[in-house]
């Protein structure tokens, strides 16, 4: 072959494998590109969850490089297992999952490992055996959230010169064996060890919701009306509460009425908090979806990551909030 001949005959080569590779679907090219991340979600109990579920669709998103897998758990650890252990199978490149309860995680994150998948938890953080189950941790410190609460309680009680007077206290817990409960439920517990006059009239479980608390609070107001607070895990079991109360004929203020404390700090529950029925609403940011993104990055390009990572999280109470506050907020 001349020499020419064998390059016209080169050249078509080169020309041609260039359209048969653009001919490929373009989809599938790029989809090979992706982050491929099996999420696991506990549920969609409240508004809280919604806008984290949100977050961390909006964070992970094809255009962001992702192909994400949402699982639903409804509220099951089962489910939440089943769903791990079927990213692992799917081969996924990372799991993110915020759990349900603290416990009972070691030998699922074990087959994470073993298949060398990092685990990211989000929210609720959890117990394990060996810190190696999982790479990091974003989320809340829910005693620290707590405490915020019950100082701010014993300043307002304190203030309102009701300081050796009996504080008669409803408390509505969280999913039970969850780590927002077991926090925000310790806090309180220790404040009613040091203040001999806050009496815990009963604490029932109200599941996060607004439903299951309305039922759950009209039962407890058959027995009695004679309470000055409610300690409400979330605004949903804060608001249903409040329906329960009013229903009753009781009003939510600080003047005289039931006082209501809340965590979340939603659009919705600073509405209440505005109108002066929820009296304090102590912050809890569900916006994690850009920090597993970050998390995600510094895995990629082999950076080292920040294990544990709390989010800044403030408080908001009938004195001092105003409608600016709410409007600004993106839950
Ligand atoms: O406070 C509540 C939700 O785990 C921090 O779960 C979360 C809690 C949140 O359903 O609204």
């Amino acid at each position: 072959m001349s020499k020419r001949m064998f390059a016209i005959i080169a050249c078509l080569a080169v020309l041609l494998c260039g359209c048969v590779k653009e001919a490929q679907p373009a989809a599938d090219a790029s989809k090979d590109n992706l982050i491929k991340v099996g999420f696991s979600q506990v549920g969609a109990e409240s508004e809280w969850r919604v806008a984290n579920t949100e977050s961390i669709k909006a964070a992970l998103s094809i255009k962001n490089g992702y192909e994400l897998i949402f699982d639903d758990a409804r509220q099951e650890q089962e489910n939440q297992i089943r769903a791990i252990r079927t990213f692992i199978q799917q081969n996924v490149d990372y799991i993110v999952f915020s759990p349900k309860v603290k416990t009972g995680w070691n030998s699922i994150l074990q087959e994470a490992k073993e298949a060398q998948i990092p685990v990211i938890i989000i929210d609720r953080n959890i117990e394990v055996e060996d810190e190696g189950l999982y790479t990091a941790h974003i989320g809340s410190d829910f005693l620290k959230e707590g405490e915020k609460a019950v100082q701010w309680l014993e300043k307002l009680l304190e203030k309102q010169g009701r300081k050796d007077k009996p504080v008669r206290i409803v408390h509505i817990q969280g999913t039970i064996g969850s780590s927002a409960q077991i926090g925000r439920t310790n806090a309180l517990e220790q404040a009613i060890k040091r203040n001999s006059n806050w009496k815990m009239v009963t604490q029932e479980c109200g599941d996060f919701t607004r439903a299951k608390t309305y039922e759950v609070m009209g039962a407890i107001l058959k027995q009695t009306k004679d309470i000055d607070v409610v300690y409400c895990e979330n605004d949903g079991e804060a608001l249903g509460a409040i329906d329960a109360m009013e229903e009753a004929g009781l009003k939510c203020n600080v003047n005289g009425g039931v006082i209501v404390i809340s965590f979340d700090a939603t659009k919705l529950g600073l509405e209440y908090c505005l109108k002066g029925k929820i009296a304090l609403d102590v912050e809890c940011n569900p916006l994690q979806g850009p920090y597993v993104n970050e998390i995600i990055q510094k895995l990629q390009r082999g950076e080292p990551i920040e294990r544990e990572k709390l989010i800044d999280e403030t408080q908001f109470d009938c004195f001092t909030i105003n409608k600016k506050m709410i409007d600004g907020r993106q839950y």
